[in-house]
């Protein structure tokens, strides 16, 4: 480059940097990582630099959609700095909304702190949720959701996620993997947001394992006028002819280890659709139900028999899935109707068939995990089908 050529450029610098003083909002606040006073002569050139560089969409080394900012300005907004845009100048920073957000817009995600990495350090991670007027739930989709496993108690004691609400009912303290579940959170009604609710997740040290701990959680806000509210009393909500319920952390057994939490005490509705009046449930998969210890039996049954199935009464000494008369055939005046079922498996077949309006799924586990962590217990995965009426 030749004396002359500089000379433009530097001609140019000026011009546009005396421009841009005009047009302060859009300049002024990118120039914050170089010193005007002490470096006066620099000014020109490092706001031609950020008017291009800064707040310029970029592309993250994890290939998601980024935005340059000076790496300061990127950690003061929870971001992470994930590439560069110009060396030692600005970085390609992934805004993400994760430990000590706050929010009131409509379908934030809630992600953990080095998301997409995984977080390994001992931590409580904790974000809050201010409504917008005339919403009356929340509803929490868990695109990805993985903390350490349940205690021997199936309680959650090194990782836990929680949710604080000053209304509606106590909702259970969730850990293990779970991605693809959801829950809905009551927060009253009204205009005024006097309840926040606050998510938190508690974490202890690595998790080990081939487990990797990361989450990353939509946050919907359900109206109170809208159809999409869940019934109150409904943890979990479907609304659909047919689908897919699942206990938390439901998933590969673990030998002596019951993979499903204790202390549980919810109900997951399923919406009856128009002119459909009955349900039947089905195991997923032949051994897709494995649900509290029947009482009086042995571990030498369980070794005789293909199936324990319970049902009734001998499921009242621990753990069961209600399900309101229900009978292992459809339309059979001679099969006698239960409400309580547990064991190794689901009925005869694997299915139950009720006629009980609304269709509600009630899952209870009592907080001795002994007999179901020696029997390795891992939950339920469960299809159901919504049956029209029969005229
Ligand atoms: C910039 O430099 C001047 C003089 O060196 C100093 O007084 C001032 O505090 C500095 N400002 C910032 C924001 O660092
Ligand atoms: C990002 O995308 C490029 C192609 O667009 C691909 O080669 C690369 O492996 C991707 N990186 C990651 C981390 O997914
Ligand atoms: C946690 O992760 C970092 C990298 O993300 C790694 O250097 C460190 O060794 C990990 N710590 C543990 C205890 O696994
Ligand atoms: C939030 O977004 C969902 C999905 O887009 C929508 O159904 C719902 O009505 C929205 N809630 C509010 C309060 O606008
Ligand atoms: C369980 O066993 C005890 C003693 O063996 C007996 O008294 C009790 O009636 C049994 N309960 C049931 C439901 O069979
Ligand atoms: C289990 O089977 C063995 C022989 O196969 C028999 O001796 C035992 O009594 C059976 N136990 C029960 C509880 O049925
Ligand atoms: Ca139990």
């Amino acid at each position: 480059m030749n004396l002359s050529m500089l000379l433009v450029v530097i001609f140019l610098v000026i011009s546009y940097d005396s421009r841009a003083e005009g047009q302060k909002s859009a300049i002024t606040v990118t120039n914050n990582f170089i010193n005007r006073t002490s470096f006066p002569w620099i000014h020109g050139i490092s706001n031609l630099f950020t008017f291009y560089q800064a707040y310029r969409p970029c592309q993250t080394e994890f290939n998601t959609t980024g935005t340059c900012l000076a790496k300061s300005d990127c950690l003061a907004r929870n971001g992470m700095a994930a590439g560069a845009c110009v060396a030692g100048v600005t970085v390609c920073c992934d805004l993400k909304f994760t430990c000590g957000g706050r929010t009131d817009k409509n379908g934030t995600i809630f992600v953990n702190q080095k998301y997409p990495l995984a977080d390994n350090m001992t931590n409580t991670c904790q974000i809050t949720i201010e409504k917008q007027p005339n919403v009356c739930q929340l509803r929490l989709d868990f695109d990805e959701f993985t903390l350490a496993q349940p205690d021997e108690n199936g309680q959650c004691t090194t990782d836990s996620f929680m949710i604080r609400t000053s209304v509606g009912e106590r909702l259970p303290i969730l850990c293990g993997e779970n991605p693809g579940q959801h829950l809905y959170i009551d927060v009253g009604s009204g205009f005024i947001n006097s309840n926040p609710v606050v998510l938190s997740v508690v974490t202890n040290g690595a998790i080990g394992g081939d487990l990797e701990r990361r989450w990353r959680i939509k946050i919907n806000m359900v109206p109170c006028d809208s159809l999409n509210m869940a019934p109150s009393g409904c943890l979990q909500y479907f609304r659909s002819p047919s689908g897919t319920v699942q206990s938390f952390n439901y998933g590969r057994l673990i030998p002596n280890r019951a993979r499903y939490l204790s202390n549980l005490r919810y109900t997951a509705c399923i919406r009856t659709e128009e002119n459909f009046c009955g349900i039947k449930w089905r195991t997923e998969q032949p051994n897709s139900f494995s649900w509290g210890w029947p009482v009086n039996q042995s571990d030498q049954t369980r070794k005789n028999a293909t199936v324990l199935a319970f049902a009734g009464g001998h499921c009242n000494s621990d753990d069961y899935i209600g399900i309101d008369q229900a009978t292992y055939e459809d339309n059979n005046p001679l099969a006698l109707d239960e409400d309580r079922f547990c064991g190794l498996g689901l009925m005869h077949h694997g299915q139950v068939f009720s006629r009980s309006k609304p269709f509600q799924l009630k899952v209870r586990s009592n907080n001795d995990h002994r007999l179901n962590g020696k029997q390795s217990q891992q939950g339920f995965d469960l299809h159901f089908t919504q049956l029209p009426c029969v005229l």
